[in-house]
């Protein structure tokens, strides 16, 4: 959620660590000039002084929030190292447990927005061990270092007031407003703008609980796949093996016009029917032709030909809508298949 969510940041230049003592004690006091004129910003946008003196002062800078943003894993390990990794036992296992003991709930979700229960249980799996490990910086904090920081300054700033907004739309108290150091927030680690404009109160108390509230949580994470255009109907993609001229066929399919989306898509071939590729030689992993469904999909080999490669539909760039990584993507895929 990233746009939701998160997205990738890249190098923040400016950071916390590795200063003198000097340098460290005028950085903090820059800060606090600047929290200064944040509160002044926050006064004119309409927030109460009350919710502006609790939320706003005496706040200081996490460093670790900047040293993180330059260690994230979807973009620095191989694809099979990173979801080797992820689809761990415990973790499907536990999602077939969690399957059963929220059927109903997952059903009753799944039907009202159009997503198939495991690919709920897929990205809250993922984001979270099932709720399990949501994140325990204070999201104030986690933004403000980042607003404060020139990297990306405007956009973490945008996301403080948002996270205001949910404050003072009561959805939650300051003390539990937990979550990543990139302002995730919840079970399904949504950022605050995501928050706004697709959390859902699905148990109807009038709170949008994406911390504590399964109901909330997990209609929460299919409005956002609903908003970005997920069709029930279909799956994600699949594992296939290539023919024995593997280079070459990659070669050949190479993207002629880039895809628009995310940049993860780039690392994508044409888009093709499967009639198509099951002429060129790609089979299922079984070996057996492709099923003979008139969809178009993209093959994409996250680790070169000799690699892991996956034939990717329209639910796949939804998925992309959440984390704008090919690993993360497919993970999310194929612990689906896992659960179903
Ligand atoms: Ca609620």
């Amino acid at each position: 959620m990233k746009r939701l969510k998160r997205f990738s940041l890249g190098v923040v230049a400016l950071s916390f660590c590795g200063l003198s003592q000097a340098t460290f004690a005028q950085e903090q006091a820059d800060f606090q000039t600047w929290l200064t004129e944040l509160k002044v910003e926050a006064k004119q946008k309409g927030y109460s002084d009350e919710l502006i003196e609790k939320a706003l002062t005496g706040l200081k800078p996490y460093p670790k929030a900047i040293k993180s943003d330059r260690a994230q894993p979807e973009f620095k390990r191989t694809f099979k190292r990173y979801s080797t990794k992820r689809l761990s036992e415990w973790r499907i296992k536990t999602g077939l447990k969690m399957k059963k003991k929220h059927k109903d709930m997952l059903e009753k979700v799944g039907k009202a927005y159009g997503v198939q229960p495991r690919f709920i249980l897929a990205f809250w799996g993922l984001e979270t061990n099932y709720g399990t490990f949501t994140g325990n910086n204070d999201i104030i904090r986690s933004l403000a270092t980042l607003a404060y920081d020139k990297r990306r300054g405007p956009y973490f700033r945008k996301e403080l007031f948002n996270a205001l907004t949910i404050l003072k739309e009561g959805h939650i108290e300051l003390e539990d407003m937990k979550g990543s150091w990139s302002g995730a927030m919840g079970q399904g680690q949504f950022m605050p703008s995501s928050f706004l404009q697709l959390a859902q109160d699905f148990d109807g108390d009038g709170r949008k609980d994406i911390w504590h509230t399964h109901a909330d949580v997990f209609a929460s994470i299919a409005n956002y796949l609903k908003h970005y255009g997920w069709n029930d109907q279909q799956t994600w993609g699949r594992q296939v093996t290539l023919p024995d001229n593997a280079k070459s066929l990659v070669e050949q399919v190479k993207q002629t016009t880039p895809e628009k989306g995310c940049r993860a898509l780039r690392a994508h071939s044409d888009k093709l029917p499967i009639s198509q590729w099951n002429e060129l030689g790609v089979r299922r992993l079984n070996n057996n032709d492709l099923p003979a469904v008139s969809l178009k999909a993209t093959l994409t080999v996250p680790d070169g030909v000799s690699g892991d490669a996956f034939l990717t539909y329209g639910n796949f760039r939804t998925i992309l809508r959440y984390n704008c990584a090919n690993s993360y993507a497919i993970t999310v895929g194929l612990l689906s298949d896992k659960l179903k």
